[in-house]
Order: C-alpha cells, then structure tokens, then sequence
C-alpha cells in the first residue's frame, strides 16, 4: 500500500496528493494489498481463496447488514471484476459481427463489495468494440435474464425506437449500422429506467477508427470508469435510494476499484502510449489525468484534425463522452493515472502506469 507517502517528505505535493487519495482508499475500502491478486484477465478470475477470512468478509458480518453467513458465501462465490487495460487491435472485416448474451452474474467490484451486475457478453464493462469507418456493424443481443434489456450505439447514426429496441428475455434481436463518425463512443442499453441498467454494469467503449486506421503507436490501453452504488445486501443490485443521490460508494476504472494500482500497467519509458477513455457513468464525469505527464494530442468524442487538442493536463469528459489521449512517460517511473475529481479517485478511480525499469516505490 502507500503508506511509503508518510516516508518520503520531498516529494512533490502533486505526489502527496495522489498518494493522500491512494491512502484513503485504502482507508474507506478496508485494504486492498491482501486481497487482490495477479488476475491479468476477467476469464481467469476464480473464487478469492482467502475470501471467507478476509478483514472484508468478517466486516460485512460485524455490520449485520445480512445473516453473516449469507454474506460470506456471497463473497466466496463472486469473482473479482478484473480487465486487463489493453485495447484490441483492429480486425479487418467488411460486417464486424458482434453477438452477445446479456446476463446477469455476482461479482465482486471492490474489496467486499459484491453486487449482483446486468451484463453484455458476461462482461462489466462490456466488451471494447473497434471497427473502422464504412465498417457494417451487425450486432445481435441475446436476453438470457429475465427483465427486458437493448443496446444503443452512440456510435450509430440510426432511428433508435427502431434499432434500440427492449429484447424480451429469452429473444434475441439483430439489427446493423455502418460506422460513419471516426470517435470513442458509449454503448449501453438504453431500457428504462436507463440509470439502473447502466448502474449495473451495461456499458461499453466503441471505437471507431478513421478510414485506413490510426497511426500505429507502442502501446494501446483501453480505460472506461464507471460509478457503483452498492446495496447494503452482498450481491444484490445497485441500491435505488443512493443511485438516486448520485453519489457512488466505488469507482472504478475497468470494472474494480483501484485494480491497476495492485496490478500497475507495465509501459516501457519513452514509447508513445495510446488511451481510450470512456466516462460510462451513469453519473460521474471523469478528469483524467496522469501525473508527470503532459498530453502530447488528444481528441474528445470524435478523432478528426478539427478536434486535436495539443498540451492537456486533464481530460473533462461528462458522462457518456469518449477521448484519445497520447502521451509518452520521459523517465523510468511509476506515474499514477487518476479522475481529478479527487473524491472519486479515492473511491477508487486510480491506477499505476510503471516503467520496466522503474525503482522501488512511487516516491523514486
Ligand atoms: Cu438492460
């Protein structure tokens, strides 16, 4: 954990900052070194072997929300909510088909905090999507819940009573667009109440690249951060009183809260790194940033020469709103990547980008 931030003084205070927001998310989520592992995929997440006699755990049953056993099944049983950070490459294909199942599964979404999460594709967020312009998009959904469920494309310039339509469980629905607007768009299903269905988990990142493709660069990482309002129950859905409030218990940023400050993203110093960035919301806007950098380009929503942005410290996306951001680390490091919205960084909306040959801690 950060507590090397009350170890080193010199530090810059852009660093004590961070490490003051990393510290007190370690506070309010109870600890994360003990119980997030080295997942590097969401497949390969299993149940959390120590899961049933973490500090989390016995917390839930000190609070008596639920029977304590209830709770510590629920936390066995859910996996962690892991991504990995790195954007797909693009697969050349005049009809890029997307087929999911919409599901629902119990997942834990910080360290224990278990929320039963509404899903594309089994995943939240959902799978990143990269096509290219003229690209025919042809997406079929499949409900296998039992509440109706859609899907609306940000990225799609068609009638949406028609296309964005409720699929009843057990149905499925196919419909196709061509992707006209070269951009990082929202995907999410859009069935009322919208705010629930996104809460739950069912958003994603499309990106659609210009005709022939962006300019190769090293390294692709691809980061949505969304906002979770956890129920007092272990594995049941978002709450409906705090969704209301708008304010969230954990943010995060690819699904689990602060993941990638347990599992820092390895870059190499120097090469030109590449992030989409979506602000899935439903409510939080993001200011990302990443600190001891300055953005070399980037373009919000839609990636044309009009929209080059040169020189950003911070992104400002509202909720719904895509952006590239490139940049390069200039020096053997460990450089964290937050919302400088400071308090839903501490809810968990941080990171790690680290250098291969970065030393020790986050202070050298
Ligand atoms: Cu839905």
């Amino acid at each position: 954990m950060f507590d090397q931030g009350t170890r080193h003084k010199t530090r810059r205070s852009h660093g004590l900052i961070v490490a003051a927001a990393l510290a007190a998310f370690a506070l309010t989520a109870g600890g994360l070194t003990a119980t997030i592992r080295a997942i590097d995929d969401q497949a390969a997440a299993g149940p959390p072997v120590a899961a049933s006699s973490s500090p989390a755990a016995a917390g839930h049953a000190a609070h008596g929300h639920t029977p304590a056993g209830q709770a510590a099944v629920a936390e066995a049983a859910a996996p962690k909510n892991t991504q990995r950070a790195d954007a797909p490459a693009y697969r050349p294909a005049a009809v890029q088909v997307i087929d999911w199942d919409m599901t629902e599964k119990v997942v834990e979404i910080a360290p224990g905090k278990v929320v039963k999460v509404w899903t594309f594709a089994d995943r939240v967020p959902g799978p990143v999507v990269r096509v290219r312009v003229n690209d025919l998009v042809r997406v079929t959904i499949r409900n296998r819940t039992t509440m109706p469920h859609s899907i609306d494309f940000h990225a799609a310039r068609i009638a949406p009573n028609k296309a964005f339509t409720d699929v009843m469980p057990g149905k499925s629905w196919t419909f196709e667009f061509r992707a006209t607007t070269p951009g990082v768009f929202m995907y999410h299903c859009g069935t009322a109440p919208v705010v629930h269905h996104i809460a739950n988990g069912m958003y994603g990142m499309i990106i659609v690249e210009p005709e022939g493709g962006l300019p190769k660069v090293d390294r692709e990482l691809a980061i949505v951060q969304s906002d979770f309002y956890v129920s007092d129950t272990p594995g049941a859905p978002a709450d409906d009183a705090k969704l209301m409030t708008g304010i969230p218990d954990v943010v995060t940023f690819n699904g689990y809260a602060a993941q990638y400050k347990e599992q820092p993203i390895t870059v190499a110093k120097g090469e030109e790194i590449r992030v989409f960035l979506l602000a899935a919301g439903p409510n939080t806007w993001s200011a990302f940033h990443v600190v001891g950098t300055i953005f070399d380009r980037a373009w919000t929503d839609g990636i044309h020469p009009e929209n080059l942005s040169v020189g950003n410290q911070t992104l400002n996306l509202s909720a719904s709103q895509g952006a590239v951001a490139e940049f390069r680390l200039d020096q053997e490091g460990i450089y964290p990547f937050v919302t400088h919205d400071f308090t839903n960084a501490t809810k968990g909306a941080v990171g790690l980008l680290r250098t291969e040959h970065a030393a020790g801690t986050m202070s050298h």
